[in-house]
């Protein structure tokens, strides 16, 4: 099977999936599809940021079936040149980057389900990666997310783990040695994103469960000193496949995004379903 990877121009997010807790209206928008890549087997994981430094936004990928992490040069004309970061990375759930290290070049952050795997790739300054081991031992990490959670000044990662069942976070202690944490327990974790929800000025955690008869979009109110305390955007959203929260109606208050993979009649619809 294969998949590609398109943008839509004038398009941030494209969602596959059978239904959307929020929906935004976009009058007389019109989007052409573009392909990035067209032999990318196993597509599972997009995002983009200005990997390089030169001013244009790359595209990362993480494919599901083999085709390892990867990533696509913008040429500044949206001509996209391939390159590979790791190979040998099955089942790849999830790809991020950031400047994890704080040397002013962006590295890559990875999760790997059935490997159970969770890794970051540092940039030496000319988009040469290293591997690094964050975690090894968390069973079945689908999603991968990282910011200052501890308002320390550097930046943390955070995780998702679907058999385990827990949101996590690494702390970083400033030089990249990372020690884990767990942010709460989450039944069929699958996807985590983090934002001050509350505006106190700390960032909180949120996290969208799989779970089919138990799923929610959970969220953990940061406490300070590593505590954290759960409450719930939606307690009863099962099959949460993604979560992510922005202010959608310019009230000054961030409001929550979720995606599930079954529809109205509890059919399901998603692709990445298990
Ligand atoms: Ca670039
Ligand atoms: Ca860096
Ligand atoms: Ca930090
Ligand atoms: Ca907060």
């Amino acid at each position: 099977m294969k998949f590609e990877f398109k943008f839509f121009k004038h398009c941030s997010l494209a969602f596959a999936f059978g239904s959307i807790a929020v929906q935004v209206s976009i009058a007389q928008i019109e989007f052409t599809e573009h392909t990035i890549d067209d032999d990318f087997d196993g597509a599972g994981c997009v995002y983009a940021i200005d990997v390089d430094g030169d001013g244009d936004i790359d595209v990362l990928g993480a494919s599901m079936y083999g085709s390892g992490i990867r990533w696509w040069e913008n040429d500044g004309n949206q001509n996209f040149r391939e390159h590979i970061i790791e190979g040998d990375y099955n089942q790849g759930e999830a790809v991020f980057a950031i400047d994890l290290d704080s040397d002013d070049d962006i590295d890559v952050l990875a999760a790997a389900f059935g490997p159970q795997r969770t890794d970051w790739w540092e940039n030496d300054g000319d988009e040469n990666f290293t591997q690094h081991t964050l975690d090894n031992n968390l069973q079945g990490p689908t999603d991968v997310f990282a910011i200052d959670l501890d308002s320390d000044g550097d930046v943390d990662v955070l995780g998702a783990a679907d058999i385990a069942g827990v949101i996590s976070w690494w702390e970083n202690d400033g030089d990249a040695n990372f020690t884990h944490h767990t942010v709460g327990n989450l039944r069929s974790a699958y996807s985590v994103y983090a934002t001050d929800l509350d505006g106190d000025g700390d960032v909180d955690v949120l996290g969208a469960s799989i779970s089919v008869n138990d799923g929610s979009i959970s969220w953990w109110e940061n406490r300070g000193n590593g505590n954290f305390t759960e409450h719930y955007a939606d307690e009863e959203y099962n099959c949460a496949v993604s979560v992510y929260a922005i202010d959608v109606n310019g009230d000054n208050s961030v409001d929550v995004l979720g995606t599930s993979s079954i529809d109205e009649e509890n059919n399901l619809v998603g692709k990445r379903w298990r």
